[in-house]
């Protein structure tokens, strides 16, 4: 009896101090939530149409770098895998009036 509930004293307190440190750990950026996938754009007719995507994509949440190749018609965009996905950059660059579609798979 009294083994037992030292015990259950000893995991209940090992488990809050354990708990702090559980949670700073996930506050800690980790690499692998960063995905780049390359997009390929449709009516990019311009140099100025690279521009104006590249700023759509800018502003979708969790977009970390873009790059538009109007030679290729793709744009090629670094984010936070935790933040968005490429279902909201297609449809960011389509809401600006330059359908997507993914060129490349997505990396899971
Ligand atoms: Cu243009």
């Amino acid at each position: 009896m009294t083994i037992k509930s030292s015990l259950f004293i000893l995991s209940l307190s090992s488990s809050v101090l354990w708990m702090p440190a559980a949670q700073a750990e996930t506050t800690v950026a980790q690499p692998n939530r960063q995905q780049t996938v390359t997009l390929n754009i449709e009516n990019m007719t311009c140099a100025m149409c690279t521009v104006t995507i590249k700023k759509a994509l800018q502003k979708v949440e969790g977009v970390q770098e873009v790059t538009v190749d109007y030679d290729s018609k793709t744009a090629t965009i670094t984010f936070d895998s935790q933040k968005t996905d490429s279902a909201a950059l297609i449809k960011a660059t389509t809401d600006a009036g330059y359908p997507g579609s993914l060129a490349t798979p997505v990396a899971r």
